[in-house]
C-alpha cells in the first residue's frame, strides 16, 4: 500500500517536500486483501510482519528534485520481496548499534532504587540516592544521539528524530544560540564521534549558504545568526529581540576546531579551516570599534547577549540589542584564536595571520562587574536576581575554555554569577549548568543540578518547571532533547576533563560517587580514556590509547604524569 502526501505551506511559502509511505505486509498463513475505505485486512494469519518504509524529494538543502516514490521503494527491495525476514533485520540493526554504543559504560554503583520502575525513580531521585539513575541517564543520552544522528543524516534538531506533531514547538529547528550545539557537546567526550558528521555538514552548508548573508551586510566570508534549518538559513529570523545576533558561527567554529582538538586528524582540518578562515574574514570586516570605554575596542554590532536582556530599566527591559556583548567578545577571541593556532599548522600566508593577531589584540576582554559577577554586557548592567536561563556570558568556560582555575579572578566571577542565576531553569540551562559546575570544579553543586534536572517536569506544554519526563525525555517544556545532550556531556565533564592541554581525572566527583569506574570516554589530543577506575574518591588506575602520538600529560591524585606515547599505544597509570 502506498501513500503520498504533501509538506504544509509555512508563513506564506508554499510546501515543497513531498513524501511517500509505503506500507507492506507479510502474513504467515490467511489472506491479505483491501477494504472499501482503502484499507488493508489480514484474515486468518498465523503472523503478520508490517513493513513501513518513508522516501521524501529532499536531496539536499537545494534540491527537491528526489523521486520519493523511488526513495521508498529502495528500502524495500532491501526486502528481496520478503525473503530477508525481520529477524535479520533487526540482528543487522542491533549489530551496528552495538558498534557504537558498546565502547563506552560507566558504573557509579547500584542499589535497590534500580529495581523501581522508571517513573518512580525520576520522583524520587532529588531525595533518595539512585547512582545507576545517573548511568542509564548518561548512556540514555549516548543512545538518542546515536539514534538520531548518523553520517548521510540530518543533525539533531530541537526534538531529535522524536517530534510528534506536524507544527512542533519552535519548528522543530535548529536554534544556534545554543540548543543546537549542546546536541552535539557529548558526541566526542562520550565515545560516539561518527553522530558528529551531520553537524559538521550542516556548518558546511551555512557557510556556503551563509555567504549570501555576509554580503547583505557588505562584507566578505560567511556569518549565521541565531537559527537555521534543513534549508540552512543564515540571515535573521524572529525580530531583533531573538534574531540580532550576527556571530553563530564563531560558535559553530568553536565546536569543529574541538573536534580536530579530540579527533587529531590532519584531512579533517585541511576540511574545516577554509570555514574557520572565512568566518575570520567576515568579522574583520564587519567588527567595529566601540565608542565607550576611549580604549576603542573592535565589537560585534549591533547584537545582543542571546534572550536576555539588561534589567536596569524595569519599565523598558525588552530592549536588548547592543555592542560588544560578553558572550561574543568570548567567541571572537576564540575564532581568532584557534584560527591562528589552526593558520600555523596550515602554512597560511604570514600576512594573514598577523591579520589575525592584530584584530585578536584589540577585542574587548571579560569584565569583573560591581558585585563580583563575569559582565554579561560591556557595560556593568548585569542585575543580581536575573535568574534568566541563558547563561551566555560563562560561555568562555564552557564550550570555551579561556576561563580556568589559571584565571582566578574570571573563575570566581563565574561562580558568583552563576550563584546569582540559580540553578532551576529550563531543561537545557541546567544541563549547561551541569557542564559549568564542572568546569567551576565543583563536583557536589553539579550533581546537584543533575538532581535538579532529574526532577519530574512541570508538563507537557510550555510553562512550568523544566525537568525530565518519565521516559527520561528532557523538558524545556516542552520536550526539547537538548538538555539530555547537555547532562550527558556534563557527567562526563564531571569526570574527565582535557580542555586545558592536560588531562585531568575526576575533576569534580562528587561525594556521592566515592567509588566507581568508566570505560572509552575520549580526550583532546587524540587519547580514549579506555578506562578509569576510582576509590573513596581517588583515581586508582587509568589506561589511555594514543590515537595519535604525542605527549601524554595526566593529572589525578595531586601528581601529573608526562608519557611521550606513539601511535596505537596503550598506557597505563597506576595511582
Ligand atoms: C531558544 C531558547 C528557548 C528554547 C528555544 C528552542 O530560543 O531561549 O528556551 O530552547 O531556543
Amino acid at each position: 500500500m502506498s501513500v503520498t502526501a504533501m509538506g504544509d505551506d509555512h508563513e506564506g511559502v508554499e510546501g515543497k517536500i513531498r513524501f511517500t509511505d509505503k506500507t507492506m505486509i507479510f502474513a504467515e498463513g490467511g489472506t491479505v486483501g483491501t477494504t472499501e475505505d482503502y484499507g488493508l485486512r489480514v484474515e486468518n494469519a498465523n503472523a503478520v510482519t508490517i513493513y513501513i518504509s518513508v522516501g521524501t524529494n529532499f536531496v539536499n538543502y537545494q534540491d527537491v528534485s528526489g523521486d520519493q516514490d523511488a526513495v521508498a521503494d529502495s528500502y524495500l527491495q532491501n526486502l528481496n520481496g520478503g525473503v530477508v525476514k525481520y529477524h535479520t533485520l533487526y540482528d543487522r540493526h542491533v549489530a551496528a548499534y552495538r558498534k557504537q554504543f558498546g565502547n563506552v559504560t560507566l558504573d557509579l554503583g547500584r542499589n535497590t532504587q534500580a529495581l523501581l520502575p522508571t517513573d518512580q525513580r525520576v520522583a524520587q531521585f532529588a531525595k533518595t540516592f539512585d547512582p545507576q539513575l545517573v548511568e542509564l541517564y548518561f548512556q540514555f543520552g549516548r543512545y538518542l544521539l546515536i539514534s538520531c544522528s548518523q553520517p548521510g543524516g540530518q543533525a539533531a534538531n530541537l526534538q531529535g528524530i522524536w517530534n510528534e506533531s506536524r507544527q512542533a514547538p519552535w519548528d522543530g529547528k535548529y536554534t544556534t544560540n545554543i540548543n543546537l550545539e549542546m546536541n552535539y557537546w557529548p558526541a566526542y567526550v562520550c565515545g560516539i564521534p561518527q553522530t558528529f558528521d551531520p553537524f559538521l555538514q550542516l556548518v558546511k552548508d551555512c557557510a556556503e549558504h551563509g555567504k549570501e548573508t555576509a554580503k547583505m551586510y557588505g562584507v566578505r566570508g560567511w556569518g549565521v545568526h541565531h537559527n537555521t534549518d534543513i534549508w540552512r538559513s543564515t540571515g535573521m529570523v524572529d525580530g531583533a529581540y531573538n534574531g540580532m545576533w550576527p556571530t553563530g558561527s564563531a560558535w559553530f567554529c568553536q565546536q569543529i576546531y574541538d573536534t580536530y582538538l579530540f579527533n587529531q586528524d590532519q584531512k579533517y582540518l585541511e576540511e574545516i579551516y577554509p570555514i574557520m578562515r572565512s568566518a575570520c574574514e567576515f568579522f574583520i570586516d564587519f567588527l567595529v570599534e566601540e565608542p565607550v570605554s576611549g580604549n576603542r575596542y573592535l565589537v560585534a554590532a549591533p547584537s545582543y547577549s542571546p534572550e536576555n536582556a539588561p534589567q536596569m530599566d524595569p519599565e523598558n527591559n525588552n530592549i536588548t540589542t547592543s555592542f560588544g556583548v560578553t558572550m561574543d567578545n568570548q567567541m571572537l577571541a576564540d575564532l581568532f584564536g584557534n584560527t591562528i593556532e589552526a593558520a600555523a599548522m596550515m602554512n597560511e600566508d604570514a600576512l594573514f595571520i598577523d591579520t589575525l593577531k592584530s584584530i585578536k589584540r584589540r577585542l574587548a576582554p571579560m569584565k569583573v562587574g560591581s558585585w563580583g559577577q563575569l559582565q554579561e554586557w560591556f557595560q556593568d548592567w548585569d542585575n543580581p536576581n536575573d535568574h534568566h536561563r541563558h547563561v551566555s556570558h560563562l560561555w568562555g568556560m564552557f564550550p570555551g575554555r579561556q576561563i580556568t582555575k589559571d584565571t582566578p579572578e574570571l573563575f570566581q566571577a563565574v561562580r558568583t554569577s552563576l550563584e546569582a542565576r540559580g540553578d532551576e531553569s529550563t531543561g537545557w540551562s541546567m544541563g549547561w549548568k551541569v557542564c559549568l559546575w564542572a568546569r567551576l570544579l565543583d563536583g557536589n553543586h553539579a550533581y546537584k543540578l543533575i538532581q535538579d534536572q532529574l526532577k519530574p517536569a512541570g508538563g507537557r506544554g510550555f510553562g512550568g518547571s523544566g525537568g525530565t519526563y518519565n521516559n527520561l525525555f528532557d523538558a524545556h517544556p516542552p520536550f526539547q532533547i537538548d538538555g539530555n545532550f547537555g547532562c550527558t556531556a556534563g557527567i562526563a565533564e564531571m569526570l574527565v576533563q582535557s580542555h586545558t592541554g592536560e588531562i585531568v581525572l575526576l575533576p569534580a566527583l562528587p561525594d556521592v560517587w566515592a567509588d566507581g569506574s568508566v570505560k572509552g570516554l575520549r580526550c583532546r589530543g587524540g587519547f580514549i580514556m579506555e578506562s578509569l577506575e576510582w576509590a573513596n574518591g581517588k583515581p586508582v588506575k587509568a589506561v589511555f590509547r594514543s590515537t595519535a602520538g604525542g605527549l601524554l600529560k595526566v593529572t589525578g591524585n595531586g601528581t601529573t604524569r608526562y608519557i611521550q606515547t606513539r601511535k596505537g599505544g596503550l598506557y597505563t597509570i597506576k595511582y
